[in-house]
């Protein structure tokens, strides 16, 4: 079975990082172990929240899983709280990667147009040196205008994968793509460096927070389970679509959260299929 290592946050409450990813990759039939940078009450987007800082522990925790002889086929990362943590992954990563080792980057940094307020300015540029170590890094749009340093507007999707693959990252996902202007359909469009991939789905009218943390990790799971790339992309957007739709019905839906656990049984058996 490959083993995974995730770097990110536990949020008790708010489906995101921790706890999107230790469920999804599981399903896969991936081992996911998780190293938490922080432990926070809820997500940031309530309006308050408790947070205990774990950069400390980063290193001592690498240090001891190198005692252990501990070896990951993949190491994913998503929200990172500070630029100071990010430093302490990278050497992570440059401590733990071996040839074989998958760097899966999630450059989680804003939503609609704006960077989290919780991280500082020179966060974009930091992201973009531990961007440049993955071989798969996965923003959404809003984040890849970050990197790019460009105006949130306009886009053109295939131009800026061409972009973010010059960054240094073998292979670029673009996550909340809309192929068209009706509103109707959301996916995913990637570029490989030589080939163009684009998988969508019907669209929700619900935005919840945590989507793209469930992308990231169902395309971890998919490939560290050994689907190929299309195969991932596809079964990745489906599973946010199933994820949607399921919280669409619910009566008693929470606004900070989707129902990916109703979606886990299609995402299982799309990335088992031949
Ligand atoms: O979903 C991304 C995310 C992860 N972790 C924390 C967050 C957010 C988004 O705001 O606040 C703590």
């Amino acid at each position: 079975m490959k083993r995974v290592i995730t770097i990110q946050d536990f949020s008790c409450l708010g489906k995101c990082s921790l706890t999107a990813a230790l469920p999804v990759i599981s399903a896969a039939g991936v081992e996911c172990c998780g190293l938490p940078t922080a432990v926070l009450s809820n997500h940031t987007g309530f309006p308050s929240s408790h947070i205990r800082d774990l950069t400390e522990e980063i290193k001592p925790i690498g240090e001891q899983l190198k005692r252990l002889g501990t070896r990951f086929d993949a190491i994913y990362t998503g929200y990172i709280a500070t630029s100071e943590q990010m430093e302490l992954i990278k050497e992570f990563i440059a401590e733990f990667r071996t040839e074989d080792t998958v760097v899966f980057v999630d450059p989680v940094m804003g939503d609609n147009g704006r960077l989290y307020s919780a991280l500082t300015a020179d966060y974009p540029q930091k992201m973009r040196e531990l961007c440049a170590m993955a071989d798969i890094i996965m923003p959404n749009i809003t984040e890849t205008c970050l990197l790019l340093e460009r105006d949130y507007g306009e886009y053109d999707t295939k131009e800026m994968l061409r972009e973010l693959i010059k960054i240094g990252a073998g292979k670029a996902v673009i996550t909340g793509v809309q192929p068209d202007n009706s509103g109707e359909l959301t996916g995913a469009a990637a570029y490989d460096g030589a080939r163009f991939y684009e998988e969508y789905a019907p669209k929700q009218p619900v935005l919840c927070m945590g989507t793209g943390d469930l992308f990231a990790s169902a395309m971890v799971g998919a490939i560290m389970r050994g689907a190929g790339f299309e195969k991932a992309l596809r079964a990745s957007v489906d599973f946010c679509a199933e994820a949607a739709r399921f919280t669409a019905i619910d009566s008693d839906r929470r606004e900070y959260g989707v129902n990916f656990e109703q979606a886990l049984p299609k995402y299982i058996s799309e990335i088992n299929a031949q």
